[in-house]
């Protein structure tokens, strides 16, 4: 009936979104029409400092639950709504906030850093919150005298470890699926096929360790995008989730990527659609809103991010 009334669907977010004065966010592994038609793309970190930085009322996170939580973090004063309340992160989902409080009691001197993909329930039980482009950065500034505990990503932990030289960091084995199956024999492959590319990769790709001597760049979805932008190089092997090159190719149309693994793809990104924001913009909901009490805390470990950012 909406598309009677307005002609099409992306008409009809257009009018609503003025209506409600919202802003529409789209992490870089949405859906094209998604990312099209949204204020701003990027990570997670990027789109809520975007967020708190106008003067919308209303935020349509289109990401996936714990993204919405940080944007409700950061922006407590506007109504934080997402297309489709079932998109999580089995990443995030891997470590609960009572398991952490387990692993402190049993390493008490234990600094606790928690990649950004964290429930704010978890975020609430740590020290330190990083991204995939900061770990590194983050996890140096920790006191030689402390021991670090870092969840959930094992394998962005390894990747800090390496990079930091920091061996007393203990590492929680939670992956993200989407990233863990990308493999090394066939990033080798496409390197061989295409000697002149350069190969950039995420730090929460299951074959890092393998494949880390092999990347030119090695960093989150946003480090990517600008990586590429100030490369004078031409073609690029990616290894990340597929929604990536949306980006990508509309920031550098003279450019070629070739993804490591077409089938890189997180279906929790890809459960919001065109009909499901129109939805949400019309009812205002549903609404994620982390409460004030937990906000506080988990806000403790954004913060200390930001200040060394
Ligand atoms: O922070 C984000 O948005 C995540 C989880 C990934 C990335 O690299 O953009």
């Amino acid at each position: 009936m909406s598309e009677k009334i307005y002609g099409s669907l992306e008409e009809e977010i257009s009018v609503l979104r003025k209506k409600r004065h919202a802003v529409i966010l789209a992490h870089n592994y949405q859906n094209d029409e998604i990312q099209q038609l949204a204020d701003f793309t990027g990570d997670s970190l990027r789109l809520c400092q975007e967020a708190a930085k106008t003067d919308a009322e209303v935020i349509l996170f289109c990401g996936v639950h714990f993204m919405a939580e940080t944007a409700s973090i950061l922006c407590p004063d506007k109504k934080v709504i997402v297309p489709d309340i079932d998109a999580g992160c089995s990443l995030a989902d891997m470590v609960r906030p009572e398991e952490i409080r387990q692993w402190k009691q049993q390493h008490p001197q234990g600094v606790v850093v928690c990649y950004i993909n964290t429930s704010a329930a978890v975020k609430a039980e740590c020290d330190y919150c990083c991204t995939s482009s900061n770990a590194v950065r983050i996890v140096k500034v920790i006191p030689k005298n402390k021991e670090i505990l870092f969840v959930p990503d094992f394998f962005l932990g390894t990747y800090a470890k390496a990079n930091s030289g920091r061996d007393d960091m203990s590492l929680w084995r939670g992956y993200c699926p989407t990233h863990v199956m990308i493999q090394t024999s066939e990033i080798e492959r496409l390197k061989a096929e295409h000697p002149q590319a350069e190969f950039i990769m995420h730090p929460e790709c299951g074959c890092l360790t393998k494949s880390m001597h092999l990347a030119d760049k090695i960093t989150s979805t946003e480090g990517m995008v600008k990586y590429v932008r100030e490369s004078p190089k031409k073609e690029f092997i990616v290894a990340t989730e597929v929604g990536i090159l949306y980006r990508l190719r509309k920031d550098n149309p003279d450019k070629t990527f070739i993804m490591a693994s077409e089938h890189s793809i997180c279906s929790y990104m890809k459960m919001h659609t065109l009909e499901k924001l129109a939805l949400a913009l019309e009812n205002l909901q549903p609404e994620v809103k982390v409460a004030p009490d937990l906000a506080k805390k988990a806000r403790v470990c954004i913060e200390r991010m930001l200040a060394l950012s």
